[in-house]
C-alpha cells in the first residue's frame, strides 16, 4: 500500500446537497477514527451516521456520513474512506482543513485515486480512459461507448489480441527449440496463420472511419457559401440561440464561430464560417480575408459541410462554394420564404452533382427535414459500432505498430527455423498491444494519462 494517504473532494465545488470527501491509503482508518468514526471497530461498506469533529480544536464540523472500504476492496484498492457531508463552502472547507492537519495526509493530485486504482491492478490504462471520459460525456452515445470502455471491452479486445500473439510466438519458439521432437506436425504453419489472421483483425478494427474518436471529440459540422445566404442566420436557428450575428452587411461574420449541439445523444460542433468571396480584392479588407482562409480551413477539416446557397439568386449558385462541394457535403438552399426555388435543387460539385434542400432560416421552415438529414449522416458517421472502438490516437499509434510488426514477421521466409529478428518482431507486437493496457512498461505515458483527469478522480 503506498505510504502517502490522500484526500480531495470528490464532488463539484460550490453549493450541493450533499459533497463526497475521498480518502485513500494506509491512514485512512486513524483519519475516519479521529474525525469521529462512531464506533470502535470499523464496519466495512456500511454507511454510518457521524458528529464530524475537528480533532485538534474538538469543534462540531457536521453531521454527516462515514463509509468505510478495507483494502483490497476498494476503488483504489488501498483503505478507502469515504465522507459525505452537507455540500457547503464551509463545511467541505472545514472538514479538509481537518484532513490536511493531520500528519501523513496530503492532498490528492489530478487523477491519483485513479492512478492508484491502475498500479493495484483494478482497472487496466483503456478502463481509467473510459471513466475519464464517462465524467465528460456530454451525449447518450458519448455515454455509453465511455461506459462500456469502462467495463473493459476495449481493454478486453486488445489483451485476447495480446494473448494470441504470446500463444503464437510461444509455438513458433517450441518449434526452433525442439525442431523435429516431440512437436505435432505443422504448428509453425498453424502458428503464421494465426498471425496473418490477427493481422486482418487489426486493420478491420483500425479502418474504422475514426468512429470512435470522432465520438469522444464531436463531428465537426462547418457551414460555408457565399456571403448574405443565411449561414449564420442558420447557425442560430441550429443552436436555438443567437450565437453568431446575422446582418444584411456582407461579410459581417469574420472568425469562426462554433457551437455545441447533441444531435441525437450525438456531439456535435457546428462551425459558422464568412463568406467565401474573392475578398482581398473586393473589399480590400485584410480581417475579412483571413475570416475567408479560415472558412475554408474549416470546410477542409470538417467530417461534414452544409453549403448553404442564396435562394434570392437561385438556381444561379456561387460558384466559389459549389468548387467545395462533394459527398460529405449537404447542400441547402435558404430564403425558401422570399421565392420558392425552382425544382431540381442540384449543385454540380467535386462528386458530381448533389441534390439539396430548400429551407428557410427565417421562418423555419425545412429545418426539421435538414436536422434529420444531418442525423442520417451522423449516424452513419459514428454510429456505436456491435464491437468496442478505439477512442484514442495513443491506441491507434499503438495498433499501428503492432499491424507493422506483424507485417514484417510475416513477409520473412521463416518456414523451418525462426530467426532471432523474426521472434523480435513478434515481441514488439505484443509490447505495443501491451501498452496500450498498460500491462508493459508505460511509465512514459502515465503522466499524459492521468494528468486529463481532475482531482478527487
Ligand atoms: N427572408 C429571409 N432572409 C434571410 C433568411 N436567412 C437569412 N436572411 C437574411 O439575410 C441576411 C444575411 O443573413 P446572415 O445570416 O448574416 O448571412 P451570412 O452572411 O451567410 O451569415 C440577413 O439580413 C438575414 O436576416 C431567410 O431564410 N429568409
Ligand atoms: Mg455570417
Amino acid at each position: 500500500m503506498n505510504p502517502e494517504t490522500i484526500y480531495a473532494l470528490a464532488s463539484a465545488g460550490g453549493r450541493a446537497g450533499i459533497a463526497v470527501i475521498r480518502i485513500s491509503g494506509a491512514g485512512t482508518a486513524a483519519a475516519l477514527k479521529a474525525l469521529g468514526y462512531p464506533k470502535a471497530e470499523l464496519e466495512p461498506r456500511r454507511a454510518l451516521r457521524t458528529r464530524l469533529v475537528d480533532p485538534v480544536s474538538g469543534d462540531d464540523l457536521d453531521d454527516g456520513l462515514a463509509l468505510w472500504f478495507p483494502a483490497p476492496n476498494s476503488f483504489t484498492g488501498e483503505d478507502v474512506g469515504e465522507l459525505h457531508v452537507h455540500g457547503g463552502h464551509a463545511v467541505t472547507a472545514g472538514v479538509l482543513e481537518a484532513l490536511a492537519a493531520m500528519v501523513g495526509l496530503r492532498m490528492a493530485e489530478p487523477g491519483e485515486f485513479t492512478r492508484r486504482a491502475f498500479e493495484n491492478g483494478k482497472l487496466d490504462l483503456t478502463a481509467a480512459e473510459g471513466l475519464a471520459d464517462l465524467v465528460d460525456a456530454e451525449t447518450q452515445a458519448q455515454r455509453k461507448q465511455a461506459l462500456r470502455q469502462l467495463r473493459g471491452e476495449l481493454g478486453g479486445l486488445y489483451e485476447s489480441w495480446r494473448q494470441r500473439l504470446i500463444a503464437a510466438l510461444a509455438h513458433l519458439e517450441a518449434n526452433i527449440d525442439f525442431s523435429d521432437e516431440d512437436l505435432p506436425q505443422g504448428i509453425g504453419a498453424a502458428a503464421r496463420k494465426e498471425l496473418a489472421q490477427l493481422k486482418q483483425d487489426i486493420a478491420a478494427h483500425l479502418a474504422d472511419g475514426h468512429r470512435g474518436e470522432r465520438l469522444r471529440a464531436g463531428l465537426l459540422i462547418a457551414i460555408i457559401g457565399p456571403p448574405n445566404a443565411g449561414k449564420s442566420s442558420l447557425l442560430n436557428v441550429l443552436a436555438r440561440r443567437d450565437a453568431a450575428i446575422v446582418s444584411a452587411t456582407a461579410g459581417t461574420t469574420r472568425d469562426v464561430i462554433e457551437v455545441h449541439l447533441d444531435l441525437g445523444g450525438y456531439p456535435v460542433i457546428v462551425a459558422d464560417t464568412a463568406g467565401l468571396r474573392e475578398a482581398g480584392e473586393d473589399s480590400g479588407d485584410a480581417i475579412e480575408a483571413e475570416g475567408i482562409r479560415r472558412a475554408r480551413a474549416k470546410a477542409e477539416d470538417a467530417d461534414l459541410r452544409l453549403a448553404v446557397f442564396d435562394g434570392e439568386t437561385w438556381p444561379e449558385a456561387d460558384a466559389a462554394t459549389a468548387r467545395l462541394v462533394d459527398d460529405a457535403t449537404l447542400v441547402v438552399v435558404n430564403k425558401a420564404d422570399l421565392k420558392t426555388p425552382v425544382p431540381p435543387l442540384k449543385v454540380e460539385g467535386q462528386d458530381g452533382s448533389q441534390a439539396g434542400l430548400a429551407i428557410s432560416a427565417l421562418t423555419g421552415d425545412g429545418i426539421d427535414d435538414l436536422m434529420a438529414a444531418m442525423g442520417e449522416r451522423v449516424e452513419a458517421l459514428m454510429g456505436v459500432p456491435p464491437s468496442p472502438a478505439l477512442t484514442r490516437a495513443r491506441h491507434r499509434e499503438a495498433l499501428e505498430v503492432c499491424r507493422q510488426s506483424l507485417g514484417r514477421f510475416l513477409a520473412m521466409e521463416t518456414d523451418a527455423a525462426m530467426p532471432e529478428l523474426a521472434a523480435e518482431d513478434l515481441r514488439l507486437a505484443a509490447r505495443a498491444l501491451g501498452r496500450i493496457t498498460g500491462r508493459v512498461d508505460v511509465d512514459d505515458v502515465l503522466d499524459v494519462i492521468f494528468r486529463d483527469f481532475c482531482i478527487g478522480k
